[in-house]
C-alpha cells in the first residue's frame, strides 16, 4: 500500500450518535461552517491528518522549487530569469506559511523537516519528474501551478483557520505562476516549428503525471471519506481532477496543441472531458520512491540543508548574543 497510513485512531467514519459528547460538538461545529483555531479542542485524529496534510503540502512547496531552480541559469532572457526567481521564491514563502500552520498543531519545524529528509514523509509525486528544457518551464507553471490551485481555492474554505488563511494568499500567488507558464507556452507555440515541437512535448510529458497530482482515484483514496466529514476536504480527488480537464484542454487547443490523450472525448450531454486510464502503476511506483528523480530530489533537499547549517547556527548565535546583551545591560530606571 502506498498510504503512509498515519494512525488517526479512527477506523471507519463514525456517526454522530457514536461520537462522544466532545466530539459531536466538535463536528456540529464543523458542520455549522465554523472555523477551528489552534488553541480550540479538537480530536487528535483531526491533529493528526491535518499535521500530515499541511507538512505534505509545504514539503512539496519546498521540493517543487529544485525542478525549476534546474533552469535559472539557463532561462532565454533577463525577464524570464527574474520571473522564474520570484516564482520560486515564492514557493519558499508557501512552505514557510504552511510549516507555520503545521507548527500550529504542536508539531515543529525541526521534526517535519527531519522526516521529509529521511524519506518518511511525502511530497508531491509530480516534482519526482526531470525538468529536460526550457518549455517545461512553461508546462509545470501552466499545468502543475494550474492544478495546485484547483486543488487549493476549495482549501480557503475549509475547516482549520491557519491552513484556510494560509492559502488564500497562497492562491492569489499560484495565479501568476499559472499565467506566467501559460505566457511561455504562448510564446512557444507562436514560435517557430522547433519551438512549438518543445511545447508539445512538454505537454507530453506532463499531462499524466499533472493529473496524478489530484491523488488516487476516490474508490482507492484512504483518507477522503473522513477528511470530506471534517470539511479538510471539500471536493473528492476525482472531482477535482475532472475540472482540471475541462478546464485545460479548451487551452491546450488555443494553443494549437493536442491533447496526448487518444481516448478524449467529450460528452455533450454531461459538459465535460471524458478522459482515458491513469497509469495508477506509475504514480504507486513514484510514492514508493522509484520515481526518475525521487533519489536525487532528496539529495538535493538534503544537501542544501546540511549546507545552510552554518547560517542557522549564526543565526542562533546572534541570538544568543543579542540576549545576553539584553541581559547584562543597566536597567532603565
Ligand atoms: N503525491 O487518501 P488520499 C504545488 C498520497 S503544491 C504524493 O487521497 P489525501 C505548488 C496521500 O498523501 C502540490 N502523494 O490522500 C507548486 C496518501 O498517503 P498518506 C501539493 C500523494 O491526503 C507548484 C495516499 O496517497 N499540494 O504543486 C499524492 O486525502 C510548482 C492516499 O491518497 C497539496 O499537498 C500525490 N500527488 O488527498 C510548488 C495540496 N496524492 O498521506 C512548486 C494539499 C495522494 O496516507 C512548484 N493536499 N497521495 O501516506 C491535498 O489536497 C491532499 O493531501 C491530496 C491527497 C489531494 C494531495
Amino acid at each position: 500500500m502506498y498510504a503512509q497510513l498515519v494512525d488517526t485512531g479512527s477506523t471507519h467514519l463514525r456517526s454522530l450518535a457514536e461520537l462522544s459528547p466532545q466530539e459531536r460538538a466538535f463536528q456540529e461545529r464543523i458542520d455549522a461552517g465554523i472555523k477551528i483555531e489552534a488553541k480550540d479542542w479538537m480530536p487528535e485524529a483531526y491533529r493528526k491528518t491535518l499535521i500530515r496534510q499541511i507538512s505534505q503540502h509545504a514539503h512539496s512547496e519546498i521540493v517543487g522549487q529544485l525542478p525549476e531552480g534546474n533552469w535559472v541559469t539557463r532561462a532565454p532572457s533577463l525577464k524570464r530569469k527574474s520571473i522564474l526567481l520570484a516564482k520560486i521564491q515564492d514557493e519558499a514563502g508557501h512552505g514557510l506559511y504552511l510549516y507555520s500552520a503545521a507548527e500550529t498543531l504542536g508539531v515543529s519545524r525541526d521534526q517535519l523537516l527531519d522526516a521529509l529528509h529521511s524519506g518518511k514523509a511525502k511530497y508531491s509525486s509530480i516534482f519526482n519528474y526531470p525538468t529536460l528544457n526550457w518549455a517545461d518551464m512553461g508546462a509545470i507553471g501552466w499545468l502543475v501551478d494550474g492544478s495546485a490551485i484547483i486543488n487549493q481555492i476549495p482549501l480557503c474554505r475549509c475547516s482549520y483557520g491557519p491552513y484556510a488563511r494560509a492559502m488564500v494568499r497562497v492562491c492569489k500567488e499560484e495565479a501568476f505562476h499559472s499565467r506566467q507558464g501559460f505566457d511561455i507556452m504562448m510564446s512557444l507555440c507562436k514560435g517557430t516549428p522547433e519551438q512549438k515541437a518543445m511545447a508539445q512535448d512538454a505537454l507530453n510529458r506532463w499531462w499524466w503525471p499533472a493529473l496524478m497530482m489530484f491523488g488516487p482515484s476516490d474508490a482507492e483514496s484512504v483518507n477522503s471519506v473522513q477528511s470530506s466529514a471534517w470539511r479538510i476536504k471539500l471536493f473528492s480527488n476525482d472531482e477535482l481532477r475532472q475540472r482540471m480537464v475541462d478546464q485545460t484542454v479548451p487551452q491546450i487547443e488555443y494553443l494549437g496543441l493536442t491533447v496526448p490523450d487518444p481516448d478524449l472525448t467529450f460528452n455533450a450531454e454531461t459538459g465535460h472531458y471524458e478522459f482515458g486510464a491513469i497509469d495508477w502503476s506509475e504514480f504507486q511506483q513514484v510514492l514508493k520512491g522509484n520515481g526518475p528523480c525521487n533519489r536525487d530530489r532528496l539529495r538535493t533537499r538534503v544537501k542544501a540543508y546540511e549546507d545552510g547549517a552554518w547560517f542557522r547556527d549564526a543565526l542562533v548565535a546572534h541570538a544568543d548574543k543579542a540576549e545576553a546583551r539584553q541581559a547584562s545591560a543597566p536597567q532603565a530606571a
